[in-house]
Formats: C-alpha cells, sequence, structure tokens
C-alpha cells in the first residue's frame, strides 16, 4: 500500500488540488476512486466512515483521515517539506489565498464549470450570476499576477496548487480564459513543473464525455 491514499475523482478539481501536491512533491501516493456520479459521497456509509462532509478529497495517512484541500496542503507541505511557507508572513499569506480560493475564485468557477459544463443546464441566471462572480474573482487573481511568477512571488506553494484546482479542466464554462494572460503563463508555468499531469491523468478519466 502506498503511504498517502487520495480518495478522488477525475472530476473533482479540490481533489486535483491534493493530486497535484501529492504529484509535484514526488510522494508516495495512490489513488482510492470515488464514485460520485452513483451518488456515493451522498450515502449515509460514505458521510459515517469516509467524510461526514459528504465531500472529496479525503487524505489517509498513517491512520490519520484528513478532509478540506486547503487543510490536506497544509499537512502534506509540513509532512514532505516542499512547497510550504518559509516564514509566518508566508504563513499568513497562504492562508488567505486559500481561504479566498475556496470562497470566490474555486467554488464559483467550480460550480459554474459543473452547471454549464457537466450537467449542461444552457445559460440560466444561476449560471450567468456565478460566471459573474468567477470572472470578478478571475480579474483579481490576474491583477495580483501581473510581475509574479506565482502568488507569493518567486516561489511554487500550496497556495499555486489550491487556485490551481480548476483551471485545466477542459469543460465549458463560458468564460474564455485566454482573457487573462497572467493566469495563462501562471497555468503554463505549474504544467512545466516536473511531475505535473492533467487532472483526468492524475485521478482517473472522466465518468463520461462531456
Ligand atoms: N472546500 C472543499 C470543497 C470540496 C468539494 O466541494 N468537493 C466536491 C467535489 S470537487 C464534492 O465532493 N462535492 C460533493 C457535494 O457537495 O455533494 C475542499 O476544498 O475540499
Amino acid at each position: 500500500m502506498a503511504e498517502y491514499r487520495l480518495h478522488c475523482f477525475g472530476e473533482s478539481g479540490n481533489a486535483y488540488k491534493a493530486a497535484l501536491m501529492l504529484a509535484l512533491s514526488g510522494a508516495d501516493w495512490e489513488r482510492v476512486p470515488i464514485d460520485y456520479f452513483s451518488g456515493q459521497t451522498r450515502s449515509p456509509e460514505f458521510r459515517e466512515t469516509i467524510n461526514e462532509m459528504g465531500e472529496a478529497p479525503v487524505l489517509e495517512h498513517h491512520g490519520r483521515r484528513l478532509t478540506q484541500s486547503g487543510v490536506i496542503l497544509t499537512y502534506l507541505a509540513e509532512q514532505t517539506g516542499k512547497f510550504g511557507p518559509a516564514n509566518d508572513d508566508e504563513r499568513y499569506e497562504i492562508l488567505r489565498w486559500i481561504l479566498f480560493d475556496n470562497h470566490k475564485f474555486t467554488s464559483y468557477y467550480a460550480t459554474l464549470r459543473f452547471q454549464f459544463g457537466i450537467q449542461k443546464t444552457g445559460d440560466t441566471p444561476v449560471t450567468e450570476f456565478l460566471r459573474g462572480r468567477a470572472t470578478a474573482a478571475y480579474g483579481i487573481v490576474e491583477k495580483h499576477l501581473a510581475g509574479r511568477s506565482f502568488l507569493l512571488g518567486d516561489r511554487l506553494t500550496i497556495a499555486d496548487f489550491s487556485l490551481a484546482g480548476y483551471v485545466y479542466y477542459p469543460e465549458a464554462t463560458g468564460m474564455d480564459l485566454t482573457a487573462y494572460p497572467n493566469i495563462m503563463a501562471w497555468k503554463a508555468r505549474i504544467a512545466a513543473m516536473p511531475g505535473w499531469a492533467e487532472p483526468y491523468d492524475l485521478m482517473g478519466p472522466p465518468a463520461k464525455q462531456y
């Protein structure tokens, strides 16, 4: 059995954040597939034995079970000694971006992609609202990345893995990411790192063709 076990599924960008960290830090890990589209995360068994919050990702390590990608990233940075903060200022800066990501950058974009690109709802007042919120969050990150290689400056950290969770997925959102040149360059910088792979290569293929 591998040292780290990541409960995940291909479509989950929140799980991809942890998978990216495991892959780029060279950890010994394996995936434990979740059958999300058959309702596994909503089953009483999953909630009682794997994650009461009913979500991916879940990381198992030496008898510990951790959930929430931000917690998992923080834990992995401490365990591996890689991609973590170098001092207190960086610790707070990383936490600041992880919180912004969970509230705005990932959450609106991921929900938009789920509705528009996976459930194929077409445009509705909900997707239009989500796209407006995601566009605002992308604009903030685009501005922050001007003149910086990564969120904290010159060095790749877990804050980047958090925000990078959904930017490599191919499903339609009705947003054109090429309109964000700093985000596109940042995405390419992360993709050039040794160990990087596409979400569906790291965590398993999509449940169907979207
Ligand atoms: N804030 C959480 C979000 C996790 C999350 O929303 N995971 C999705 C998959 S990407 C999920 O399992 N959703 C199940 C549900 O909400 O029912 C994290 O960062 O881990």
